[in-house]
């Protein structure tokens, strides 16, 4: 299994996992640019958003879900927080499994930055 996350999914890498269930897991990530940075990734393997179809509208709405649960799990829900997904090398995209980044605890530049 050559993706990093599926190696995580799978028990095969370790990470601090913050959450699972039976179509997300959410965990630290492992270089955080944010006090807070935690990435909510789908068990199902999808490469980037781009692969993401009208049949995953639920899903997709889940891991929103997922995000704004573990916004207020941490403590972040009243001061704010941002949700990114990096899509494609242009768009800052490293691993080719989709996550959302949630991050916060400091101040964030504008998102055009
Ligand atoms: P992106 O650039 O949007 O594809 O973000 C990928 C993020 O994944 C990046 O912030 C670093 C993180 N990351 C890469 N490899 C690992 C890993 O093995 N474990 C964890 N916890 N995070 C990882």
């Amino acid at each position: 299994m050559s993706c990093i996350f599926c190696r995580i999914i799978a028990g095969q890498a370790p990470a601090e996992v913050l959450y699972r269930d039976d179509r997300t897991i959410a965990f630290r990530d492992i270089h955080p640019v944010a006090p807070v940075h935690v990435l909510i990734v789908p068990i199902q393997h999808f490469d980037s958003l781009n692969s993401l179809s009208e049949e995953d509208e639920a899903l997709a709405g889940h891991l929103l879900v997922v995000a704004r649960r573990l916004a207020e799990e941490l403590g972040v829900a009243r001061s704010g927080y941002r949700l990114v997904i990096n899509t494609g090398s242009e768009g800052g995209q490293t691993v080719f499994h989709l996550h959302l980044h949630l991050l916060a605890g400091r101040r964030m530049p504008f998102a055009g930055d």
